[in-house]
Formats: structure tokens, sequence, C-alpha cells
């Protein structure tokens, strides 16, 4: 119960308990006057009933408060992950369909294909990585009870990733173990297994991630980022017969400790994957035998209990990815799409002025900002809007414009530049026309921003992104201008600067 329910509670006891006080007394005070009025036969028979009314009424509040104390706690909503990556894959594939660059589509639908079929998949994915020399070939042929990798002391010893089918008691799906080459070797070739062995710890449905030491601060990195990509990981601490047994407990503890919060204390072990033979006092040599049971053990509970799940959300995991990608493509063709537009768009607005000069600037943000660019502008980012709406969006932006008081600041500026070079008529026509541009262009990419956003203008509101636009467009002002100019101009006539 929360502080504030306990404080009603105890009022609620007060006032009863003085209720409860006061009823006693009349009771008590009737009771009598019955008594010696109708006799102690009838005053008893009264009595008697009212004490059941009141036991009654107290039985029904004592299992209304019950009732209300066993509510049933709401249960999570059941989690459908397998449903959840069918209508994934689906919404990728439309995603892919947008593409127009064929070799791009094509490789992310053979992903997307590959993800398909492992919808179907049996084997669970269990991934060894970490840094070099730690002993991941050694734990995985002890794991195999075969020599199926090459170990040495030296780093890099394992140079591709090697598969190999493995059971585990108690787990019914087959299993494929993958030994990776090792994390930071140094070297550029090193970098590079790294990376694949971090791509192959992402595909992974169970991470088994094998340090010999404290965590360094690079495995600490690669282990969290595992975690923030949202998979599952066992941190084996290997090598522990090079320790005695108070140190290793205190190792654990201190691992343990080290990745709180990334991993629960049940999910850091301690092995000695492959021991190496010593020799005794007596000059025999002694092979001590491996100790991966607290791993075996761990691996094998959580794949029994969660690895339907693992498979899932491993395969969720691959899908956002694949989404993420194409969305990022996507991005930059609908960009590029778009600025076509705005160009497009500008050149016109600027031909229109220059044709039929304004009477004044006050009206050149209504006619630079155009409807039919914003219709087509919605429909690169997939929102239909009629004309009508385009208008209305237009003519809103158009006032911004002129409230923020960017349509005079870029025509005063546009008519400084080109006072050096042109007079009278001309230069009217040129500042109009040029500004036209300059403006159809800061309104085109403000509404880029706009519906890339899902049509929201965002917390900055309109006035904040259109401000923003003209501060990015602020430093290429002056060459735009020169290039509106050469523009307005045809080919074949004479410069009109005098
Ligand atoms: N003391 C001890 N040494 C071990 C153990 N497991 C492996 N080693 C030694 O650690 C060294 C590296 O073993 P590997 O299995 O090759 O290590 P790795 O992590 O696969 O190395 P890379 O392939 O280079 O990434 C070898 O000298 C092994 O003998 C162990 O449990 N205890
Ligand atoms: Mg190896």
């Amino acid at each position: 119960m929360r502080r504030w329910q306990w404080g009603l509670f105890l009022a609620g006891l007060v006032v009863t308990l003085m209720l409860g006080l006061g009823f006693l007394q009349n009771l008590l005070s009737l009771y009598t006057q019955i008594l010696t009025l109708s006799g102690a036969t009838v005053a008893n028979l009264l009595l008697g009933l009212v004490l059941l009314v009141v036991l009654g009424l107290l039985l029904t509040l004592v299992r209304i408060f019950w009732l209300v104390g066993h509510r049933p706690t709401r249960r999570p909503m059941p989690r459908q992950p397998h449903q959840a990556v069918g209508a994934q894959l689906e919404a990728i594939a439309q995603q892919l369909a947008q593409i127009e660059d064929r070799i791009a589509r094509q490789v992310l639908e053979a992903q997307h294909q590959e993800l398909a079929a492992q919808q179907a998949r049996q084997p669970l994915r269990l991934v060894i990585i970490g840094t070099a020399s730690t002993g991941k070939t050694a734990l995985v042929n002890t794991l195999l009870g075969r020599i199926a990798g090459e170990v040495a002391a030296t780093l890099g010893t394992t140079t591709t990733a090697q598969v190999y089918g493995f059971r585990l008691k108690g787990v019914p799906r087959p299993i494929e173990l993958m030994d990776t080459p090792g994390l930071q070797e140094g070297s550029a070739a090193g970098a590079t297994r790294e990376q694949q062995a971090r791509e192959w710890a992402a595909q992974a449905d169970l991470v088994i991630f094998v340090v010999d030491n404290d965590l360094r601060q690079s495995e600490f990195e690669v282990l969290k980022h595992l975690r923030e990509q949202g998979k599952r990981v066992v941190l084996a601490f290997n090598k522990t017969d090079l320790y005695l047994t108070s140190d290793q407990e205190e190792l654990l503890a201190q691992l343990r400790q080290r990745v709180q919060g990334l991993l629960a204390p049940t999910d850091v072990v301690g092995i000695a994957g492959a021991p190496p033979a010593v020799t005794l006092t007596t000059g025999e040599p002694y092979q001590p035998p491996p100790e991966i049971e607290p791993l075996l053990r761990r691996v094998a509970e959580i794949l029994r209990t969660e690895g339907e799940d693992l498979i899932a959300d491993n395969l969720l995991l691959q899908c956002q990815r694949l989404g993420a990608q194409a969305q990022e493509i996507l991005d930059r063709q609908r960009q590029r799409q778009a600025e076509a537009i705005v160009e497009r768009f500008q050149w016109i607005g600027a031909g229109v002025v220059w044709l039929t000069p304004l009477p004044g600037v006050d009206l050149l943000a209504q006619a630079a900002v155009q409807a039919q660019m914003v219709v087509e502008l919605g429909q690169v980012y997939g929102c239909h809007l009629s004309l009508a709406q385009g208008r209305e969006l237009a003519l809103s932006l158009a006032k911004t414009l002129t409230a923020l008081g960017v349509v005079r600041g870029v025509a005063s500026l546009v008519s400084r530049t080109l006072k050096a070079t042109l007079a009278g008529y001309v230069l009217t026509s040129a500042v109009q026309s040029i500004s036209a541009a300059y403006l159809t262009r800061v309104a085109g990419l403000s509404f880029i921003t706009y519906f890339r956003n899902q049509q929201s203008w965002g917390a900055a509101g309109m006035a904040g992104v259109v401000q923003s636009q003209v501060q990015a467009q602020q430093a290429g002002l002056s060459q735009f201008i020169q290039q509106a100019w050469q523009r307005l101009q045809p080919p074949d006539q004479p410069d009109q600067s005098e």
C-alpha cells in the first residue's frame, strides 16, 4: 500500500471506531428502554437481530476489501515475435520495391530472401567471440570432443570463421557452433577480421564472449555494443586453472561487478576450456581435465528456456537492420528526387517573375512558394495532397517567410550584389526573379524537412525550420546569385549590364 492509502486507511479506522462506539452506546440505551417497557424476551430478540445485521455488513465489507486487494495483476501482452518477423519482412519488401538503384536493391533483396528462409531454420546459432588467444578454439575443441581447429599461443591463429554441428543435452534443436577470429589483433587484416567477427556475433542467437582476465576496455565496448543491439550474451572467464580457487572467485565477482547492468551475474561463468599439461613434483606429467560444466549448464538452460524466442528476436533484429539499410537508401533517393523538384521550381519561379515583375517585394514570397511544388514534394514522400492543400501550405510558408523578414532581407542582399553591374528596370526584374528563385529554394528545402519528418515541423515549428534553412543556405547565396543571373540571360542576348 502507498503512503496516502495508509493515511486514508487510518483515518477511516478512527472514524469507524468513533461511529462504532456511538452506535454501541445508542444500542445499549435502546436495549435498556425496551427491557423496561417490553421485557427481556423482546429486548434480546431485537438485540440479536441488530447484531446479525451488523455482522452481515462487516462480512460484506471484509469481502469487498479482499476483492480489491486481490485484483488480478494485469498480464503483459503476449509476445509474438514470429508474427512480428513476418510483418517486418513484408514491410521491408515494400521498401525494397521502391528502391530505384538496381544493384543496391538486388543486394538487399538477397538479404531479404535469406531472412525469409531463416524463418524455417532449425539450428540455433551459437557464436564464440573474444580477444585473440583467449582460448576460443581450444574451448570449441573441448566442446566438440575432438581437435577441430588449430590452437596456439600466438595471436590470430584462427583466421576464418568455422562452423561445427553440435548437440547439447536437453536442447531439442541442433546447434551451429561458430569459432571466430580474435578481436583486436592490432593489424589491418586483424581489423577486418574483427569486423567480421562482430558481424557474425550480430547474427547469433546466443553469443559466448570469452575473456581470460579482467575485462579490458575494448572488450567492454564490444560487449556493451552487443547488448545494446539486444544480443543475448554469456561471458566465459577462461583459463581459471591459472588462478588459485580463492582468486578465481574474486576475479569472477569483479567481472560480474564490471558488467552489472549489462549481464546478469548468472550469465558470467568461470571455465578452463583446455588447461595445458603440467609436470607434477614427482616428475610425472599430468593433464588437468577441462572445466566447462558451468558454461554448458548455463548455455543449455538459456537455449532450453529461451531458444525459440532467441531465434525470433534475432530474426527481428536482423529485419530491423535490413529495414534501416533500405530506409537509408530510400531516404537518399527521395532527397535526390525532392531536390530536383525544388531546383526545377526555383527556375520556374524565377522565369515567371522575370517576365512579369511584381509591383513590390511584398508579394514575392507568395509568387515564389508554389502549390504544385508542395504537392510534388509530398508525392515523393508518399503524402498525397490535393492542390488546394498544397496551396494552403504554400501560403502559410510564404507568410512565414515574410513575417521573418526573409523576403526583404534576401531582396536587399540580391540588390546590393547586382547594383554594381545593373540598373533601372533590369535591376528590379533581376532582383525580384533571383529573390523568387532563392525563396523557392528555401521554401522547398523546408518542405523536404517537413515531409521527411512525416508531415511535421517538429519542435521548432515552421518558423524554426525555415530559419535553419535560411542559415544553411546563407553561405552559398552570392554564388547562387551569379548562377541565377547567368540563367536569366538568354545565351544569344548581349550582357545587359551598363
Ligand atoms: N591455461 C590455459 N590455457 C589455455 C586454456 N585454453 C586455451 N589456452 C591456451 O591459450 C592459447 C590460445 O588458445 P586458442 O584456442 O588458440 O585461442 P583463440 O582465442 O582461438 O586465439 P585466436 O584464434 O588467435 O583468436 C593457447 O596457448 C592455449 O593452449 C585454458 O583453459 N587454460
Ligand atoms: Mg582460434
